[in-house]
């Protein structure tokens, strides 16, 4: 048996190779893209939302790009880093794919960072949103969003609009953490008081306890940060614990009001407030088109912010590789660095110092639409970079 130390040498070393090879796949007529996603576990429905995305982008734009044949090889990783970490490994030594992508959760991101330095192999981060993550690796390249980014429209609007006192509930990891930061920082500087901070565990959080605070509490609001996919759990509890009827307020980043899920939360969803870059409501041309495109494929579901996220990574892919000319490692990486175009989500560029996204922020609020409920936009925070990156 190896060491595990020995193990990492010897991976190490592979990874290095395929990096130091990189020009000579070139050669190849085809080139893989590796998408490693959560496609079961309890994070499933983001790893759905974005390979149906990454799966229609690819329908409608063909896979001949840059003179070369595009091949998507999907893994499943179940939301589990040391999973993430291994099939990373494999696609770039093994498959050599001239780019990793998806990226379900940050710890997820965080552990496929190192394999995209050593394998030189640009990363491009389809979900995950905790600031720090772009600079885990000078190979990343992100399309979803940050929780810095997120929040602070929704800190500073729920301050204008007569919420003075705010309990804020977060998942207790980075992007939680990351909410609850610049929640507290914005909204204390425009003159709000957040009377409690309470986190719940990330996997099988139990809303009860954190609930129970709230009502005893008596905020104006609860300002709340949930991944994707926890959202209904949570209202069916915020509801049954009568928090609507006392009068709290729920306002947050859109992961709590997700489309993925927003229709099957019922009318205790109605009037929730918060900020995000995306919403299926969107009112513009190429969103209503992507949004028909998605469902005609996939016909029970409705896109979300995620789906998005891997729609425009497939494009930054595809765009990238037309510009290199097929070719992956660095060409790649810095033709998809400097990418401006228009989203379903609005207008977007990548900030080619952070390879961050820039992104409008709109402010919306739950509604029924012919009978279906959405995030309807009524606010844009114009081209918001990651506050995250700026406050250090
Ligand atoms: C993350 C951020 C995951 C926002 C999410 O859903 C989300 C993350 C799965 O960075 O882990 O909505």
């Amino acid at each position: 048996m190896m060491s595990r130390r020995q193990q990492l040498h010897l991976l190490s070393a592979a990874l290095l190779a395929a990096g130091a090879i990189g020009s000579a796949q070139a050669q190849s007529d085809t080139v893989k893209i590796g998408l490693i996603l959560p496609m079961t576990g309890p994070f499933a429905s983001t790893g759905k939302q974005i390979e149906a995305a990454a799966r229609l982008w690819m329908a409608q734009n063909g896979t001949a790009v840059g003179g070369k044949k595009v091949e998507l090889v999907l893994k499943d990783d179940a939301g589990i880093a040391d999973t993430t970490r291994r099939l990373a490994q494999e696609l770039v030594v093994n498959d050599k794919v001239v780019a990793l992508a998806g990226f379900g959760l940050t710890p997820l991101a965080l552990a496929a960072a190192p394999v995209a330095t050593q394998g030189k192999t640009p990363l491009v981060v389809m979900a995950a949103a905790t600031s720090s993550i772009t600079e885990a690796s000078p190979w990343i390249v992100r399309t979803s969003f940050t929780l810095p980014q997120a929040t602070v429209g929704i800190a500073e609007w729920a301050a204008k609009n007569k919420i003075t006192k705010v309990v804020s509930l977060v998942a207790d990891y980075g992007p939680g953490i990351d909410a609850e930061k610049f929640f507290v920082q914005r909204f204390t500087e425009h003159g709000g008081t957040v009377v409690d901070k309470l986190r719940t565990p990330m996997r099988s959080p139990d809303f009860a306890p954190v609930l129970q605070k709230v009502r005893d509490e008596k905020p104006d609001a609860v300002f709340v940060f949930l991944p994707s996919g926890q959202g209904t759990a949570f209202m069916k509890q915020f509801a049954e614990r009568g928090l609507d009827k006392a009068g709290v307020k729920l306002i947050g980043t859109g992961d709590v009001v997700d489309d993925d899920i927003l229709n099957e939360m019922g009318d205790v969803a109605l009037g929730v407030v918060t900020s995000h870059h995306y919403s299926a409501a969107h009112n513009s041309t190429v969103n209503k088109a992507f949004v028909d495109a998605f469902q005609a494929a996939n016909p029970r579901m409705r896109p979300n912010f995620m789906a998005v996220g891997g729609y425009d990574g497939m494009r930054l892919i595809y765009r990238g590789l037309e510009a290199s000319k097929g070719a992956g490692g660095e060409a790649l990486l810095e033709a998809m660095k400097t990418q401006r175009f228009e989203s379903p989500r609005g207008p977007v560029s990548i900030d080619t110092a952070t390879r961050d996204i820039v992104q409008d922020i709109y402010i919306r609020k739950v509604e029924k639409v012919g009978g279906a409920l959405y995030n309807v936009e009524f606010e844009t925070i114009k081209a918001v970079k990651d506050p995250g990156k700026a406050a250090k």
